[in-house]
């Protein structure tokens, strides 16, 4: 049985402005969703957006709202016996908000996975890889910086792989910055995600010039409304095109696979709607011969830690993925951080996400974001820590 569920809204600052098409974000505010079972398990989820509104339609504020408003005293009232059910039961009686569903569906997972002794990765098909090569995007916004900061990942073996977020500048100064930062790294993949700037024209332009320079991936470089132009990109050029804010729950990826509207595949569990939906749209764009990339909606810790869950269960994932969000963050809220080495991160091996939270942390700064809540520890409902 439920007996409490509560939500935090946690901003932590980021280790340097982070610039996008959209947005510039200089902190990140994970929603936390901690859970608490009557026989004395806790499980965490977490969601995140970028900037706010910018990127998606849920806001950090959005999420934290409509889980206590209504996601709360539906789950509460309805008791569901399983993680599986519960999805069920908020998919029946709650409209879209993917993200908050998947906060829900990861804190229920890992209590899930506690009670049965599993990684959560065991419970939603199989890990089939125990680490995962991990992206660094560079955003700092100047190529020289961004040079400098690559050059000093490579060599303390963080990341060799590099995206460069791009489309807030005139075409010919962001093909000038990639191609600059390209030739600067000549052994290390180089990708560019244009998060949906250019016109169906400017990509044409931009893509070209990009694809001779040796470019290797292409993500979103068009609005997600013109399904059909990213169609047409993909069959007009041989660099692969990634479809990322295009790619939204399991229904709408289906039709893109079947369409084989691009070549890979971006896949986050907040746009996905959850960790199974995620697993499924990577099954189904593996079936329709779409390559598969591990995607971040620059989530914390607890929200990394699932993605890394998911994304071990892929039948193959030949483009890696992007799950750097701790790294960009100054501070971490787990007791002991994820393992990043050797360019890649480990999957956890515990039961559930195999990750253990620090509630001061988390606590610290859910108050510097002017939330007031009770302690989780003072909580009525919390059950005496041991
Ligand atoms: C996106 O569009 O891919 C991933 C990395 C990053 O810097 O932003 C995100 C969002
Ligand atoms: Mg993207």
């Amino acid at each position: 049985m439920i007996r409490s569920i509560n939500t935090l809204l946690v901003p932590i600052p980021t280790i340097r402005e982070h610039k996008l098409a959209c947005t510039v974000m200089r902190e990140q505010v994970l929603v936390l969703v901690h859970i608490q079972t009557e026989d004395g398990y806790e499980g965490w989820g977490e969601a995140t957006t970028i900037g706010g509104l910018s990127y998606a339609e849920e806001s950090p504020h959005s999420i934290k709202t409509n889980i206590d408003t209504y996601f709360t005293p539906l789950l509460l009232k309805e008791q569901p016996a399983s993680t599986a059910k519960a999805m069920q039961l908020l998919s029946l009686h709650i409209n879209g908000n993917r993200f908050a569903k998947c906060a829900i569906e990861t804190a229920l997972l890992d209590i899930e996975g506690k009670r049965l002794n599993l990684p959560v990765s065991e419970l939603i098909g199989g890990r089939v890889r125990d680490r995962i090569e991990v992206a660094w995007t560079l955003a700092s916004g100047d190529t020289a910086t961004d040079i400098s900061e690559a050059k000093q990942m490579v060599e303390q073996k963080k990341h060799r792989i590099f995206k460069l977020k791009i489309g807030s500048n005139p075409i010919l100064d962001d093909v000038a910055h990639v191609l600059a930062i390209k030739k600067a790294l000549p052994d290390c993949r180089i990708t560019v995600d244009v998060n949906q700037a250019w016109t169906e024209l400017d990509a044409m332009q931009g893509i070209g010039l990009l694809q001779a320079g040796g470019v290797d991936l292409i993500e979103q470089p068009i609005s997600m409304r013109n399904q059909a132009g990213l169609k047409r990109l993909k069959e007009r050029f041989d660099v692969a095109i990634m479809a990322d804010e295009i790619v939204h729950d399991p229904q709408n990826a289906f039709q893109l696979a079947a369409n084989h509207c691009a070549d890979v595949f971006a896949v986050k569990i907040n746009q996905a709607g959850g960790l199974k939906a995620a697993c499924l749209i990577g099954q189904m764009a593996h079936l329709a011969g779409i390559e598969l990339y591990g995607g971040t909606m620059l989530e914390g810790p607890i929200g990394t830690a699932a993605s890394a869950h998911v994304f071990s269960t892929y039948p193959s994932l030949n483009f890696d993925t992007e799950l750097f969000g701790p790294l960009l963050l100054t501070d971490d809220v787990l007791a002991q951080p994820l393992d990043y080495q050797t360019f890649g991160l480990t999957v956890p091996t515990g039961a559930g996400l195999g990750i253990e939270v620090d509630k001061d942390k988390v606590y610290h700064y859910a108050e510097q974001g002017g939330v007031i809540l009770p302690k989780l520890s003072e909580s009525k409902k919390y059950p005496a820590e041991t």
